[in-house]
């Protein structure tokens, strides 16, 4: 078989609309800036992913980083390990954190995807594993008392049966409020997972967290600065399972954070840890660890993840991406389902971006 290699990289910013504005304890997201990423090889097949750069602010910084390290791939074979093998030894010096391990990780998706429709595969497949059902919890807008309710009983009668709600109100009592508001909705027998986005400090959130921990929740997500290690370590064994990852640059953040004992669950998020290189190692991490691992976002390419993922644990739904997509991902009966399709699942609704493009 000739080696495929990288002809061009294109890329398109766009500002994706959100279905429900995202209130978060630390920030509010009223839309969705992506860099999409088209990945041309000279076999005509187009690897795609996307990057979400969570601000606005930093959309033009992302594809500026992307088309910079794209056009150092042009000519090279589309080897991920390789390929990011050589990222890390270029940029050593400036160091992969933020923007530019984002920047990267969307080449590696794309590079991944290439391949896996080279070899006209699923990725899952590629990966040696195959396409299978992935438990998936609802975390799009199920958030406040006005419409939080509501959307979790929608949830639950689409065949949900996890969810996730923004925590980190004024006080406790609110926490409960909604919480218990929640519950009533959505009945005893489906998961409530809370994120307070690294909004609290340690001794607010033990405060909260033991008071939480008897409402019955499946895991307290980031409730302090999330490079906190020791005291997300603190907030453990209170009754309630910590979760967090979502803000791991790299394996090597993901390896730091389980040796300091910080969490019971890991969730890392597949744009900040590496891309499907960086995922990798983090599964065999959180492998070695005994830590059951879920995904941050990105469901289409997550679903794919997780089916190769020795702990695999949950999906998160929050379709992000879903008005510039082909595609969105299917969930039925509770599970996420990626198409059995080659590639990563992730394919454009042109119209739809050229509507949202802003560069
Ligand atoms: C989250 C925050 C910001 C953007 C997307 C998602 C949140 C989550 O932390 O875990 O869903
Ligand atoms: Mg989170």
């Amino acid at each position: 078989m000739t080696t495929l290699c990288v002809r061009q990289v294109r890329t398109r910013a766009v500002q994706a609309p959100l279905e429900y504005t995202l209130k978060t304890s630390t920030g509010v997201i009223a839309t969705v800036p992506l860099v999409l990423i088209d990945l041309e090889t000279d076999a005509g097949i187009t690897g795609r992913s996307y990057v979400f750069t969570y601000m606005p602010l930093a959309l033009k910084a992302v594809q500026v980083l992307v088309d910079e390290l794209g056009t150092t791939l042009v000519g090279k074979p589309v080897e991920p390990v390789n390929l990011d093998a050589e990222f890390e030894s270029r940029l050593r010096l400036l160091g992969r954190g933020g923007l530019v391990i984002m920047a990267c990780s969307g080449l590696d998706m794309a590079l991944w995807d290439a391949l896996a429709l080279h070899q006209d595969v699923p990725l899952a497949t590629l990966l040696g594993g195959s396409p299978r059902p992935v438990p998936v919890y609802d975390s799009h807008g199920l958030d406040g008392l006005e419409l939080g309710p509501l959307r979790a009983r929608r949830a639950v009668e689409a065949g949900f049966r996890a969810i996730k709600t923004k925590m980190g109100y004024a006080t406790l009592a609110q926490d409960l409020e909604v919480l218990r508001a929640l519950r009533q909705a959505v009945g005893s027998d489906v998961h409530i997972m809370v994120d307070y986005n690294q909004g609290l400090s340690v001794p607010e959130a033990e405060r909260r967290i033991r008071a939480l921990a008897q409402e019955g929740v499946t895991w307290v997500e980031e409730p302090t600065i999330q490079e906190n290690l020791a005291g997300h370590a603190r907030l453990r064994g209170l009754g309630a399972p910590i979760q967090m990852g979502e803000n791991w640059c790299g394996p090597g953040d993901m390896q730091r954070a389980l040796q300091a004992g910080a969490c019971d669950f890991a969730m890392p998020d597949v744009m900040k840890i590496g891309g499907v290189t960086g995922w990798m190692r983090a599964a065999a991490l959180a492998q070695g660890a005994g830590v059951p691992m879920s995904s941050h976002i990105f469901p289409e390419i997550s679903a794919h993840l997780l089916a190769v993922t020795p702990t695999a644990h949950w999906l998160e739904r929050m379709d992000l991406a879903g008005p510039v997509l082909a595609q969105p991902l299917r969930c039925v009966d509770g599970c996420a389902v990626s198409a059995d399709v080659p590639g990563s699942g992730v394919a454009w609704n042109e119209d739809a971006v050229r509507a949202y493009q802003v560069n």
